[in-house]
């Protein structure tokens, strides 16, 4: 019976929050999808995007075959001869040129897919170059390396401990939109609401009213880029006022003063005209956060792809620690996923600059470069030059800034790979693309979100559809990549091989006894058994709407791996970073800033080719202050020209309210008007790519983070 409706269940991969999907099929085809009202985390909710999870999945433009490059053109080919070419091209690069001369990107989605969190540290680890890059310098790295130097990991990052807190201060994060980000947490609309309603609040930091800042009890706009003053100013006044209260946390911390001598400088008085706060408000906020019986402090985007993204990433968690707020219920806290483990308390800490890159002798961060230099490497001519490069779930020619420099760049290389199911800006230049299956192909377990969860829970969604004939499930696109890298050739038997390594894992135990239908789902039932919990793939499989493990408790000192087995409140490079600050002449430009914002039913660079997300009013335009507007003549509708040191771009003008004057906004992803790009509906409503204005200089000096918010613009009508 195969064209009868049925139903499954499983969890959204399209962001960080992971609904319960209910999904209904008539064969392999998603013919509804709602959400899953009995999931444990997410209990019905959902966005346009999940709910159009069925016209992604079935997307015309997604490739069903490999393409490799013959005479000019990209052309469909067999998965043999698609790892055939990857594996002559990419042999012939490293044996001419070395290791170093393959680039790989890592991509957003690289987190998202399981293939991503099980294969793509192999992949790269396989490949053995330095020309590591990833979204993470676009996005999340300097709370990488904060919290690396406080606590030891740089993947110990604390969330806010929404269900149970009373105030919580959100800095450059809009989660309406964005529906949450190193926060796993869905309808997160609701629950600021239900916050609320227990008579709790929440105040929003934004130089936008974005939709958050619209439901939030204060909207505090502030000059793009200096979050970090606003934050140094608070801590300042901690201090001053009598306000730290460390708690348990006291015998846990080292540093605090030296904290206290690093904010002195930083009065409220001092920091008001360098962030736009009112030293009175910076007070009232300060009060808030330090009285209220429990509170947390949370940055995101706004704080991170900024000038000074670590120092601002710190503070946010400096701020936690001296309020007594880290690890504490209603605080800020480490969740305990179920493939996690408890730890020793100590370790041997975080370092950067292990290794340096070759042009701009930027440092190594987490094993990887920064993205903004990727065109250097491939540009700039001698040993070690980059001359081919491996994209895996990643669109780096629109999402770097400065990126027709990229594109352009890209365009010149020897050979590409992409493992991407579009044809689009970046894999045009492609010499082979393997794409993966679409979502409905692919089993989920979220390894990298259920670190980020506001309440510990564990789901395993197994393929809602088996994979077809000429479909190759993403994990072996991965491991046959490894497997040419490693020097095992095209056709080893990946199953096999996988399945020596899990013996080796499980130190001569056989893998056999474990349970899963693929060499993935093994692992993901070893992580189970050896997680903190009683649980096992099998037991989950029988839980199809998840299991909750229950609210986010206690970790810290078991959390912490410093070699102090202390939180490290003054780690030197960032104490040297804020005395830097202390100097720093303010940035007065002379025009406007240019900040970036999101919208629900789009998502970075790849769903503006599914059709009910662009329909309706056009997403890509740039938001300008009505003062703003009428003194330079814009009209709402009307066309603007904004210029930047790299490049200039004509967007449609919305004229606001909501944006603070000085600023404009433009959302990032955009532009798919280039030529070989195959995304028939996206390349309708294109828009514009404003990473041509972003500035491939500009960055966050700590973890080599591209500057996304705050780059300077002209601004003048058209
Ligand atoms: N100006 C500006 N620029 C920005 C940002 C900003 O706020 N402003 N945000 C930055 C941020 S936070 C991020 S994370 C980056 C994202 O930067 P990227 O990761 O480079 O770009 P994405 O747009 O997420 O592209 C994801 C790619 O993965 C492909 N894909 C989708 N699903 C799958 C899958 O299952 N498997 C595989 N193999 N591929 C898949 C898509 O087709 C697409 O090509 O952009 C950054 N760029
Ligand atoms: N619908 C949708 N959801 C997404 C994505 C998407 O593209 N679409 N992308 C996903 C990804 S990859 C990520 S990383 C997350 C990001 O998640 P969020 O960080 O929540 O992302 P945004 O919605 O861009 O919110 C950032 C806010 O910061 C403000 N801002 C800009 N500059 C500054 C500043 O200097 N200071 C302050 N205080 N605020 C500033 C902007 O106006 C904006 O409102 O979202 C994820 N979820
Ligand atoms: S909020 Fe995120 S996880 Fe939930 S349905 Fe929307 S895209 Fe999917
Ligand atoms: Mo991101």
């Amino acid at each position: 019976m195969a064209d009868e409706a049925r139903t499954a269940y499983t969890t959204c991969p399209l962001c960080e929050a992971t609904c319960g999907l209910e999904v209904t099929l008539v064969a392999d085809k998603i013919i509804r999808v709602r959400g899953d009202a009995d999931d444990v985390f997410s209990g019905g909710f959902i966005c346009p995007k999940g709910a159009s999870l069925g016209q992604l999945d079935a997307d015309p433009d997604r490739l069903r075959t490999p393409r490799i490059r013959r005479d000019g053109k990209l052309v469909p080919a067999t998965w043999d001869e698609a790892f055939e070419a990857a594996h002559t091209g990419l042999t012939r690069v490293i044996e001419a040129h070395g290791r170093d001369a393959v680039a790989m990107y890592l991509g957003n989605p690289n987190v998202h897919t399981l293939a991503g969190n099980l294969y793509a540290g192999l992949l790269r680890k396989a490949l053995g170059s330095r020309n590591v890059y990833t979204a993470s310098t676009l996005d999340q790295m300097p709370k990488h390396v904060s919290c690396g130097y406080m606590f030891g990991s740089p993947f110990n990052i604390p969330v806010p401990d929404i269900d149970r807190t009373d105030f919580l201060l959100i800095l450059g994060a809009d989660p309406y939109s964005s529906n949450g980000s190193l926060w796993t947490v869905p309808d997160a609309p609701g629950r600021l609401k239900a916050l609320q309603q227990r008579g709790g609040r929440f105040v929003v930091v934004d130089p936008r009213r974005s939709r958050t800042a619209r439901a939030a009890d204060r909207h505090v706009p502030i000059r793009p880029g200096t979050d970090v003053f606003l934050l140094l100013g608070m801590a300042h006044e901690l201090f001053a006022a009598d306000l730290v209260t460390l708690g348990r946390l006291a015998e846990h911390v080292n540093g605090v003063d030296e904290v206290k001598l690093l904010v002195q400088p930083f009065t409220p008085e001092a920091v008001a005209h360098r962030c736009g706060v009112a030293a009175e408000t910076i007070r009232e906020l300060t009060r808030e956060l330090a009285t209220a019986p429990r509170a947390a402090v949370y940055g995101r985007i706004g704080t991170t792809t900024v000038q000074y993204g670590t120092v601002t990433s710190w503070l946010v968690d400096v701020l936690n620690v001296l309020t007594g707020n880290l690890d504490a219920p209603g605080g800020a806290m480490f969740p305990l996923p179920a493939h996690g483990r408890r730890g020793k308390g100590t370790g041997p800490g975080f370092t950067t600059g292990r290794w340096h890159s070759r042009v701009r002798g930027l440092p190594e961060v987490v094993a990887e470069f920064p993205a903004v230099t990727l065109a250097d490497e491939i540009e700039t001519p001698g040993e070690g030059q980059v001359q081919a490069l491996v994209t895996v779930a990643g669109n780096p020619a629109s999402s770097v800034p400065n990126a027709d420099r990229l594109d352009r760049a890209i365009g010149t290389l020897e050979f590409v790979v992409c493992v991407d199911p579009y044809v689009n800006e970046t894999s045009r230049h492609a010499d082979v693309i393997l794409p993966p299956p679409p979502p409905s192909r692919s089993a989920h377990y979220d390894f990298a979100f259920y670190q980020f969860a506001v309440r510990n829970v564990a789901n395993f969604s197994p393929p809602l559809v088996p994979l077809g004939e000429d479909e190759r499930d993403e994990s072996e696109i991965l491991l046959r990549l490894a497997a040419i890298f490693a020097g095992l050739g095209p056709h080893v038997d990946v199953e096999a091989w996988q399945h020596e390594e899990l013996r080796k894992a499980m130190k001569g135990a056989d893998p056999a006894s474990l349970d899963g239908d693929t060499a993935g789902e093994r692992v993901i039932d070893l992580r189970l058994r050896s997680g903190p919990y009683p649980l096992t793939l099998q037991l989950l499989r029988e839980q199809p709407h998840g299991v909750d493990l229950g609210p986010l408790g206690e970790r810290i000192p078991e959390v912490l791996k410093t070699p102090s087995g202390r939180i490290e409140l003054s780690p030197q490079p960032i104490a040297d970073e804020v005395r830097v600050l202390a100097g720093a002449p303010p940035e007065e430009p002379d025009g406007f800033v240019v900040v970036g914002r999101r919208h629900l039913r789009s998502n970075n660079s790849w769903m503006h080719n599914v059709p009910t997300l662009v329909k309706g009013r056009q997403l890509c335009t740039v938001v300008v202050n009505r003062g703003d507007a009428a003194r330079l003549g814009l009209v709402d509708g009307g066309s603007a020209r904004v210029t930047s040191r790299v490049g200039d771009a004509e967007l449609t003008v919305e004229v606001s309210d909501d944006i603070a004057p000085g600023v404009v906004s433009i959302p990032h992803g955009w532009g798919h008007d280039r030529p070989g790009v195959e995304l028939s509906v996206a390349s309708q409503t294109a828009g514009v790519n404003v990473n041509r204005l972003t500035d491939d200089l500009r960055l966050d000096p700590l973890s080599g983070t591209a500057v996304l918010n705050g780059v300077p613009v002209q601004l003048e009508r058209v």
